[in-house]
């Protein structure tokens, strides 16, 4: 815990903050445009050890030089760095858009609901892959990409070769701009962003240069591969159909790893928040659940021992080609012998988990928000929850993701700082994940990433009235959401169009009827992938 006086001084700081950044923070930045990809890599910091401090990072004399340098090279001081709000960034593992604040009122996810309250909640936020490492990778680069989890990995190799030149991460730009990079959890796709047989491995970072430091405490489930899929009290997934689909055993928040995460997570942000004079922080959380096997505290149950779910919507097998399947990833734990296709009080049950691990998740947040709180940096904070996709919980007959129905694609998003307007009204505008990188350099007043493929939302958080766009999103084929329809396109030339006018649950196949729509969809999602990486 900080000391009353730090917290003093910091909060001082941070009302001298708040002041520059409302009198003319976009007067102190310098001009837009100059950030060459030459600096992508940032110091050579970050990859030291798991849990361990840095070798070079900014707690270290050379790191501090070789930033310095840096930071005057790119034409501004570490005075105007001080001067930027901090990023707090809260990722959920595939979390559906089903929350109280999202309008489902029977999810118990009162810490999320309070962030939504105090900012904007994007009701149509689509991401670009309805899988973690590929979504992750739209997240943190602002581009798109590869649709699959090796994403940020096959990006890693391409900084490393001779005459790379790869643009600048979200975390780099913000590194490069100053900013001290700290994540904790899962974050890229490898929980602690490290890859080797255990995800341990120093030599193998996800995002080389570009955070401070990376952690995951792995604590009993002994290395970050173990705590991804871990459930209670260190059980590592080996085989999978050993492993319980979900669990509910009772104990404190710690006997699963985002309990460690999140005690991780306090206490960097108590480190960072003793620092914030000097530097502004980015500091990224990745929480887990409610990602597979559905373990969670039992305590995280108790608001649906006893309560009816609302039936499932379209649950049948869709006809013809799309992008069904046979929920692979789900049907591979230990299902004792039930299927929830076919057995609805076993669904019933799994939704139940899934809800259950949406509450534990939801009070991670609690915590970290409540520290945010307790160190005074909230009013000098800009901070983002998002979920990497969402997640088929029996519609069209599929329990997982990597369908590029609305299910997988749909997340929940919400932006929150001082001063937005209207805070808590959401905007029904269609979003995609890859404009949170120039929305989030928009809002510090960091140069603009030109090298993006996104938009700022900052027209959408200073009104919720205002227009979206249309989104984009592949897996093993491509998609285009407008605000009226979704157009799918396979492989080989089958289309699937869906007419949200008429058919928002994406039950009947209409291209057929709608060729001249389909070819504007087809023009228009062509256009907008041609830089793809
Ligand atoms: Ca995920």
């Amino acid at each position: 815990m900080m000391t009353r006086e730090a917290i003093l001084t910091s909060s001082t700081a941070l009302r001298r903050r708040n002041d520059v950044r409302r009198n003319g923070r976009d007067a102190g930045g310098p001009p837009s445009g100059e950030g060459s990809y030459g600096a992508a890599g940032g110091p050579p910091s970050g990859e030291g050890s798991y849990g361990a401090p840095a070798m070079f990072g900014f707690s270290n004399p050379l790191g501090v030089l070789l930033c310095l340098l840096l930071t005057c090279l790119l034409g501004t001081s570490a005075a105007v760095a001080a001067d930027r709000p901090n990023v707090l960034l809260l990722c959920i593992d595939d979390l559906r858009p089903e929350l109280a604040c999202f309008g489902k009122d029977y999810i118990h996810s009162p810490n999320i609901d309070q962030l939504a309250a105090a900012g904007r909640s994007f009701h149509r936020h689509y991401v670009q892959a309805p899988t973690c490492g590929a979504s992750r990778y739209a997240l943190l680069t602002g581009r798109y990409g590869p649709s699959g989890n090796g994403a940020l990995f096959a990006r890693a190799k391409q900084v490393a070769s001779p005459n790379a030149n790869v643009p600048p991460s979200m975390p780099g730009w913000f590194r490069q701009h100053g900013y001290t990079t700290v994540s904790v959890g899962k974050v890229s796709h490898h929980p602690g962003g490290r890859g080797g047989s255990d995800w341990d491995n120093d030599q193998q970072p996800e995002m080389p240069g570009d955070w401070t430091r990376h952690l995951l405490p792995a604590g009993s489930w002994q290395h970050p591969r173990g705590a991804m899929h871990g459930l209670a009290n260190g059980e590592i997934r080996g085989q999978a159909g050993k492993m319980d689909v979900f669990q509910s055993v009772e104990g404190p928040d710690t006997i699963y790893p985002d309990g460690l995460i999140t005690n991780r997570a306090l206490e960097e942000l108590e480190q960072l928040a003793g620092e914030t004079t000097e530097q502004p922080f980015f500091l990224a959380v990745g929480i887990i659940r409610p990602h597979l096997p559905f373990g969670a505290p039992a305590q995280y149950m108790q608001p649906y021992r006893d309560i009816e779910l609302p039936a499932v919507a379209h649950p049948e097998k869709p006809d013809g080609k799309t992008t069904w399947h046979g929920s692979g990833e789900f049907m591979k734990y230990n299902r004792w012998g039930r299927n929830p296709n076919e057995d609805a009080e076993f669904a019933t049950a799994v939704r139940k988990h899934y809800a259950a691990c949406v509450s534990f998740a939801d009070a991670q947040v609690g915590r970290v928000m409540q520290r945010l709180d307790e160190l005074g940096l909230r009013d000098d904070t800009i901070v983002i929850l998002w979920g990497d996709h969402g997640w088929h919980l029996g519609e069209h007959a599929v329990w997982g993701k990597h369908t590029l129905f609305e299910e997988s694609l749909r997340s929940p998003l919400i932006v929150s700082y001082p001063d937005i307007p209207a805070p808590g009204q959401s905007t029904q505008a269609i979003v995609e994940t890859l404009d949170l990188f120039p929305t989030l350099a928009d809002l510090a007043g960091l140069p603009k990433p030109d090298f993006v493929h996104g938009a700022s939302l900052r027209p959408q958080l200073e009104s919720p009235q205002a227009d979206g766009g249309t989104a984009i999103s592949y897996a093993s084929a491509r998609t285009i959401r407008t605000d009226t329809d979704r157009t799918i396109f396979h492989k080989g030339g089958h289309v699937e169009f869906y007419d949200h006018r008429r058919d928002p649950g994406e039950t009947q196949n209409t291209a057929a009827e709608h060729a001249e729509i389909v070819k504007k969809r087809r023009e228009t999602l062509e256009q907008r992938l041609a830089d793809r990486d």
